[in-house]
């Protein structure tokens, strides 16, 4: 495991806290992948859930402050959002959500890229994610709800960053 993987995915899992991961493999390079990531006021443009986002306060560094509306159909309408990590070199970003209508409270996530030089121009995604288990629900159930969402996340990501990539060779 690559340093940079274990620094910025080990979490602190208090009681009635869970954690997970998800790893997406992305065939485009490292800057394609990190020019739609590091977008904070514009999570829409790869996560299918989000409807609409709005910047409340700064100007997309450390401390911004989004509130996204996701579509409907989930058991959430808005969630309020703290960009906590914005590393241009290491290519990490990180936020916490720390209001809204939804359940899942003290949700934090970390995304990281690494190049994969072995694999051709290519790029591994991990996204991990600490969150309160909501009362009633499982641990388990859980981790199947947020990694559904973090999985349709990057699969979406990979799509997008692939198709900017090969219009980039042509
Ligand atoms: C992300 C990750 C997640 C977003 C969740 C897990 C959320 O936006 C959705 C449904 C909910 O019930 C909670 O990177 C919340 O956005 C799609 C509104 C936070």
């Amino acid at each position: 495991v690559p340093d940079s993987v274990a620094r910025h995915h080990s979490h602190t899992v208090g009681p009635n806290r869970c954690c997970s991961a998800v790893i997406q493999p992305i065939v485009a390079p490292i800057s394609t992948v990190w020019s739609v990531v590091r977008q904070f006021d514009n999570p829409q443009a790869y996560k299918s859930f989000v409807k609409s986002c709005h910047v409340l306060d700064g100007d997309g560094d450390v401390g911004t402050l989004r509130e996204v509306h996701v579509v409907s159909g989930l058991p959430a309408a808005t969630s309020r959002e703290r960009l906590e990590i914005l590393d241009e070199e290491q290519h990490v970003l990180s936020f916490k959500v720390v209001g809204g209508d939804h359940r899942l409270s003290n949700y934090k996530s970390v995304t990281t890229l690494h190049s994969a030089p072995g694999h051709g121009l290519g790029t591994v995604v991990v996204e991990s994610y600490v969150v309160d288990i909501p009362s009633g629900n499982t641990r388990e159930d859980t981790c199947v709800f947020v990694d559904t969402i973090v999985r349709c996340n990057l699969q979406s990501l990979a799509k997008m960053a692939e198709d900017m990539a090969t219009q980039n060779r042509s």
